[in-house]
């Protein structure tokens, strides 16, 4: 089993660490927005090293949706990529871990849905999408029965 290699962003390893040894009592939140965020537990497409990332808890029903906005940066976030080569996620939504299957939305209809419902939830998502060229890419994570 290929080892957990932490974020090199202090504050996102902190928070993975202290979401996930709290058993999904304690840092729950995006900083102090009271905004909550979900860990998703996916597998490094060049590594293979287990890797985690803090997300807003955007949720569709039982689907979650996942927004690789990295902040309105120039590029995708590298997890994208993972998600990409390897869909089979966890998704940690406090002290629920649930395993889910990703796939990147594609169709128009869908996605205006989707995107209305993720702004709706971080409304930040929709100044970062203003400020890149770069059309935010959005998957939807679904329950693997
Ligand atoms: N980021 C978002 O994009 N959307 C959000 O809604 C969001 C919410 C959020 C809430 C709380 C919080 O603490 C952070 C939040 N973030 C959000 C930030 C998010 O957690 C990530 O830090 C950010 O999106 C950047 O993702 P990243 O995967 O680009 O992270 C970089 C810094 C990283 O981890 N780099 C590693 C490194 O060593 O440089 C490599 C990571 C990796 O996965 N490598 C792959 C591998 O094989 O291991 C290869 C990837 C490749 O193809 O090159």
């Amino acid at each position: 089993m290929n080892e957990y290699i932490p974020s090199p962003r202090g504050w996102v390893a902190e928070q993975v660490e202290l979401y996930e040894g709290s058993g999904g009592t304690a840092g729950l939140t995006l900083r102090d927005t009271g905004l909550p965020v979900i860990i998703v537990t996916h597998r490094g497409r060049k590594t293979g090293a287990v890797r985690k990332t803090p997300l807003m808890r955007v949720a569709d029903g039982n689907n979650y949706i996942l927004v690789a906005s990295q902040g309105g940066a120039p590029k995708h976030p590298l997890w994208y990529h993972n998600l990409k080569a390897n869909p089979n996620v966890e998704i940690r939504d406090k002290s629920e871990v649930y395993k889910m299957r990703v796939r990147e939305v594609v169709d128009s209809v869908e996605r205006e849905r989707l995107w209305k419902i993720a702004v709706k939830a971080y409304p930040p998502y929709q100044e970062y999408q203003e400020k890149t060229k770069r059309v935010i890419p959005i998957f939807v994570a679904e329950p693997v029965e």
